[in-house]
């Protein structure tokens, strides 16, 4: 892999709107990312694992549990820095942001806002150090877009609950130590667990044979008469609309995280256009690559501003679920765009692991697939529009 050069663009001085409190979480997530995943990911995602060694690396940047508070040992920053940090994290590899999300958006999110106080401090803080890795299973065989389908269950058996069923597509799976599974009860109701690595039925096997997110883990989650302690219920909070709530968090930080995909490719195509010499030139000199490289920056500044008004409302608690669906699915698109187009300028280097791009677009793959498709986030704005759901 060539040397990590990322220079960010800010075509518009967005940089503006920052608080040197969102800088220096910025600046110092980027550091890492150069030092720390930029020079193994490459090997890393040929091999397809997942390299645990930067796991102390996440924490220490913040990245787990962002806006957890400090009680809990998060790092109690605003939505910004989240997103901030997800960006960079994103520019290095969707994989590893993935590992990210899921620990601080649909593991430590639930335990904060539907756990009692006793769950919150048994695991968030192992969480928020890395010290503990958690999944989330909502996805089931059978149940994708359609969450609210899900036959996983539990039995209340009097002193314990006994859950039977399985999840797929799980990220950090594999090595999870503890995972966040919404399963019914006998009434048809959907409700948080928390399973531990260990319990006898609980197993987690690897899904192989992916050409997309390699660098990340992923597994299932299967349950045969898993005898969960009752206190592993999270109370606070029933129904399709608790793991919802949590996707609405996770759904924000990838539309922060897109964006750093994307400069990523952009910033790489830029670099090459001046270098690569054709005819004479430098490619960068022909009027179809400028179109290519106008239309980037024009689209990546566009969702910057998308991000960053975003963070302004889901900070003072007025962006809708609707709202983060826009900039998820639209962001999401741009990148996986943007990567395209990138890979073409490269020529046939676009296709080497010398370079990031084709890591990245066989990445958002995933990332335009998982936290609800590219549909499904159109179908929820229209419904938002019309008031009419085509999911009934
Ligand atoms: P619907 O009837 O619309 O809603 C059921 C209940 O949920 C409420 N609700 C929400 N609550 C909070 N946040 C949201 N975003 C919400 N959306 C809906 C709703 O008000 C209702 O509440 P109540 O009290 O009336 O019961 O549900 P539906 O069955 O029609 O489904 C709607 C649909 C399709 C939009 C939804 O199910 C959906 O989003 N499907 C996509 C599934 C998805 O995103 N799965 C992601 C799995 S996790 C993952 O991919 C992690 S990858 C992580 C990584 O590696 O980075
Ligand atoms: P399906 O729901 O079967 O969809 C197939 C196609 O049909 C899609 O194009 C979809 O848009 C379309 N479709 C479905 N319903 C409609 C409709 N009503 N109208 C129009 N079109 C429709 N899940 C977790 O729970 N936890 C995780 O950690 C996790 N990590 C993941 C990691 C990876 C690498 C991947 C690939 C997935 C992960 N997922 C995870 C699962 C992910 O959320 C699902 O794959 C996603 O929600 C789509 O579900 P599905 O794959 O079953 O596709």
């Amino acid at each position: 892999m060539k040397p990590d050069l990322f220079e960010a663009p800010d075509y518009y001085n967005l940089d503006e709107l920052l608080t040197e409190e969102h800088k220096l979480v910025r600046d110092a997530a980027r550091e890492w990312v150069k030092r720390d995943v930029s020079p193994i990911i490459e090997e890393y995602a040929q091999k397809a694992e997942f390299p645990t060694q930067i796991v102390k690396g996440l924490a220490e940047i913040g990245a787990f549990g962002p806006y957890i508070p400090e009680e809990y040992g998060g790092a109690g920053l605003d939505q910004i820095s989240y997103g901030l940090i997800m960006q960079e994290i994103e520019r290095g590899d969707s994989g590893v942001r993935s590992t990210a999300s899921v620990q601080s958006s649909l593991v430590m999110y639930p335990i904060w806002k539907y756990g009692n106080e006793e769950q919150r401090n048994k695991y968030l803080p192992k969480l928020a150090s890395g010290e503990w890795i958690g999944s989330f299973g909502l996805t089931e065989p059978d149940h994708g877009s359609n969450p609210g389908g899900m036959v996983t269950n539990f039995k209340d058996m009097g002193d314990h609950y006994l859950l039977n069923g399985a999840k797929m597509w799980i990220s950090n799976a594999p090595f999870c130590d503890v995972a966040v599974v919404w399963a019914k009860n006998e009434e048809g109701r959907i409700h948080g667990l928390i399973v531990e690595r260990g319990m006898e039925g609980f197993s987690t096997p690897e899904t192989h044979n992916k050409w997309s997110l390699r660098a990340s883990a992923t597994g299932e989650l299967i349950f045969d008469n898993v005898k969960v302690p009752k206190e592993n219920l999270l109370p606070n909070k029933s129904g399709l609309g608790a793991p919802l709530g949590c996707l609405d968090s996770a759904r924000f930080g990838i539309a922060w995280g897109a964006i750093g995909a994307a400069m990523d490719c952009y910033d790489t195509a830029l670099r090459y256009s001046k270098e690569r010499m054709q005819f004479g030139k430098p490619i960068g000199q022909f009027q179809l690559q400028q179109k290519k490289l106008a239309e980037m920056i024009t689209e990546i500044t566009k969702a910057q501003l998308l991000a960053w008004r975003l963070g302004v409302m889901r900070e003072n608690g007025t962006a809708t679920s609707a709202q983060i669906s826009m900039a998820k699915r639209n962001n999401v698109e741009m990148a996986i765009n943007i990567a395209r187009e990138a890979r073409q300028m490269l020529g046939g280097m676009g296709i080497s692991g010398d370079y990031s791009i084709m890591r990245h677009s066989m990445n958002l793959e995933s990332v335009i697939t998982y936290e609800g498709t590219h549909d499904i986030h159109l179908l929820i704005t229209g419904l938002d529009i019309t008031g009419l759901n085509a999911f009934k």
